[in-house]
């Protein structure tokens, strides 16, 4: 996202693992202790998709590359959007990096979420190109990286081929191809 608004930041790169975000420096940003964190003016921001949504709604509300959408029916979309990849997709995406009896127990269940959501989400980008209003938005940003090659290590959107082209165009865009790059 920071990317996508030409922002001038700094990236400080913590692994999930580092000791470092369990210390009090950090946990007095991030009481949960994980990362994605941000610093803002001062305001420290914590969960990726969250994030996505103050940078977007601060930095991108206006002029013709808006990420935000400003009328309250596209604001409102962008929410429903991110609320249901929070929801239907992220724990059950996400299952590889939880407590190991917690991953074991849902592991047959995941699946089923996973396939009913990406259903969904193939029908909708059977009929429009991004999410919200015609035009990419933080809404598409939150979506595709709840389903990013890094996380959704063990999700096959083959049977959804509107996801998968959709997929393709949020992660060719040039500021996801050139942070992949840097970070690679
Ligand atoms: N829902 C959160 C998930 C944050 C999260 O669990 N981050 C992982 C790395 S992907 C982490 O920092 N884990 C360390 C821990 O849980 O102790 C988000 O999207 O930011």
């Amino acid at each position: 996202m920071a990317a996508e608004l030409g922002l001038d930041y700094t990236h400080v790169p913590l692994t999930w693992d580092d000791p470092k975000l369990k210390e009090p420096e950090f946990l007095a940003l991030n009481p949960a202790g994980t990362i994605p964190t941000i610093v803002d003016d001062g305001f420290a921001l914590a969960d990726s998709l969250a994030i996505n949504l103050y940078l977007a709604k601060k930095y991108g509300s206006s002029g013709p590359n808006a990420l935000y959408p400003t009328v309250p029916e596209g604001e409102a979309e962008v929410w429903r959007w991110t609320l249901w990849a929070q929801g239907h997709l992220e724990p059950w995406v996400q299952r590889d990096a939880l407590l190991a009896d917690l991953r074991e127990a849902i592991a047959s269940q995941a699946a089923k979420v996973v396939t009913k959501a990406l259903s969904t989400l193939d029908i909708v980008l059977g009929k429009r190109p991004w999410l919200v209003g015609g035009r990419f938005s933080v809404a598409d940003i939150n979506v595709a990286c709840v389903l990013s090659p890094s996380r959704a290590t063990a999700i096959d959107m083959h049977a959804f081929p509107n996801v998968v082209a959709w997929h393709r165009r949020c992660y060719e865009r040039p500021a996801a191809a050139m942070v992949r790059r840097r970070f690679a």
